[in-house]
């Protein structure tokens, strides 16, 4: 279920392609309305094995529909729904990870 939904949202982040049916999702659209994206600069990664494991426990986080980390630069930028989550929460996630976090203003 919760896959679907991942999938769902990704597909309504994606603009407008040849594959986007125009009818459209209702249930989806109205929860990725509400999302809100935050960048967080995390520090202590040095490799992509850190990035993977950055990822997994944001992504794990709930709330949370997209998340991308960046090595070189050490952003995440994470999306999520402010009703379930909230920057404090995602910060904690990356502690739990290993790693510390805070928000790029
Ligand atoms: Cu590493």
């Amino acid at each position: 279920m919760k896959r679907t939904i991942l999938a769902l949202a990704a597909a309504g982040c994606v603009f407008a392609g040849p594959f986007v049916s125009p009818e459209p999702v209702f249930t989806v659209q109205a929860q990725t309305a509400n999302l809100k994206t935050v960048k967080l600069t995390v520090s202590g990664m040095h490799c992509e094995g850190c990035v993977n494991r950055v990822t997994r426990f944001l992504k794990k986080e709930r709330g949370v529909t997209a998340c991308t980390v960046n090595l070189e630069t050490g952003i995440a930028e994470v999306s999520f729904d402010p009703a379930r989550s909230n920057e404090k929460r995602l910060i904690a996630a990356v502690k739990k990870a290993g790693y510390k976090a805070t928000v790029q203003s």
